[in-house]
């Protein structure tokens, strides 16, 4: 049987810089958080006596890695090192490498075998003998619109398992752009192999059950949208049967939270609430809240109005008191139907114009042109995604409403 850890997407040296005003004490945790929780994927190999160790790209957030970030993640691969766990290791669209950053990096450990921009593959022996070829490649850019999947070789004949390595995004009837070396699920299974370690996407996902193709997922959220259990997969292999099991290592997760105010009259029922909600959960984590508060036309103004006021989220987490769990951002959603209702009611005819003219092809993104010209440019990528502009449409119509 072959054992082996799969992890991606490590994001070491993430600032998480937008929770300085929170909180400096929880950017400090933060910053800490993913080497954190890479130390605890290394005590797992060390404690499951792993044969090899497969990091798949994005190991770093910024392709300008701090000293500082590199030497603690090098203090790690050497505890691997010392265990005799070799590592496969691959750069991603986050992490390319650049001429810059080979001058600037320091040496890893004998144990790390690493993926220039060609693909290629290795082939080790593991302690019980058995011989694994292991093929991947490192991103040299930002974006990789070729179809690399493409070069990658057919199953070696010669070995017990082959292993493809590869940061990039699967194709779905979804995908709008293809700059991540993106490859469709019968690219993966034409070639053959026994299991592929995806990285790149940020969620833990089974894109195939025979062969076993899996994203992992980061090892530690992000941001409020990357909510939930992170963390690497123990992978446990042998030519008739496998087991994939997911281990959670992130100390700090991200949740969503949804309070209905329609039941609540006062500030200190809503704080009551909340506390009772988040009790009942019982993390054991550091945990950041992202707090929806549903709204309806019958919510009391004066309540409303305080929820958005900038300093509500640190009051509210001191209040709840609990020790680890802190209230990192508060919106406020208009209840939909009550909503829809208000607006068709008062205004049917162009309510029935609207829904139609909002339906044809290319009229949503015209409507919100002018709009979201006025953005600063840093933005300007988020604004062009339609989901995006569908969430600031909402927002702003839900402070319009409660006016
Ligand atoms: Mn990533």
């Amino acid at each position: 049987m072959i054992r082996f850890i799969h992890a991606a997407d490590l994001h070491l040296d993430t600032p998480f810089s937008g929770l300085e005003q929170t909180s400096k004490e929880l950017a400090e945790k933060l910053r800490r958080a993913p080497f954190v929780s890479f130390g605890k994927i290394v005590d797992l190999a060390i404690e499951k006596a792993v044969d090899f160790v497969l990091l798949s790209g994005d190991l770093y957030n910024t392709k300008q890695v701090n000293i500082k970030a590199q030497s603690l993640f090098i203090e790690q691969l050497q505890r691997l090192e010392r265990a005799e766990i070799p590592v496969f290791l691959i750069r991603g669209n986050h992490d390319f490498l650049t001429e810059e950053m080979q001058t600037l990096t320091l040496p890893f450990p004998k144990n790390v075998i690493t993926y220039g921009p060609e693909i290629k593959t290795e082939i080790i022996e593991t302690k019980n003998k058995e011989r694994i070829a292991i093929t991947g490649f490192s991103y040299d850019r930002q974006w990789i619109t070729k179809r690399k999947i493409k070069d990658y070789p057919y199953r070696h004949a010669q070995v017990n398992m082959h292993i493809g390595l590869l940061h990039g995004e699967i194709e779905t009837s979804k995908t709008r752009e293809a700059n991540y070396a993106p490859f469709t699920l019968n690219e993966l299974l034409e070639k053959n192999y026994d299991y592929w370690a995806l990285g790149h996407v940020h969620q833990f996902q089974q894109v195939s059950k025979q062969p076993p193709a899996y994203y992992s997922g980061n090892i530690q959220g992000l941001h409020k949208n990357e909510t939930g259990k992170k963390g690497c997969l123990l992978v446990e292999w042998s030519p008739r049967e496998y087991t994939v099991q997911f281990f959670q290592t992130a100390p700090v997760i991200w949740v969503s939270q949804t309070l209905d105010l329609s039941k609540i009259k006062h500030l200190s029922d809503f704080i009551q609430t909340l506390k009772e909600m988040i009790a009942q959960k019982n993390y054991k984590q550091d945990v950041l809240v992202h707090l929806l508060v549903k709204t309806s036309v019958d919510s009391d103004e004066n309540l409303i109005r305080i929820l958005q006021e900038k300093e509500f989220k640190e009051q509210l987490t001191k209040q709840l008191g609990f020790s680890n769990v802190w209230i990192v951002s508060v919106d406020l959603s208009v209840e939909e139907a009550s909503n829809h209702q208000v607006l068709q009611k008062t205004y049917p005819e162009e309510w029935a114009a609207s829904l139609q003219k909002i339906d044809q092809y290319g009229a949503f993104n015209e409507l919100t042109e002018n709009i979201f010209e006025q953005i600063p440019t840093k933005y300007l990528n988020q604004t062009n995604s339609k989901e995006y502009r569908l969430e600031m449409i909402q927002k702003a119509l839900a402070k319009l409403h409660l006016k």
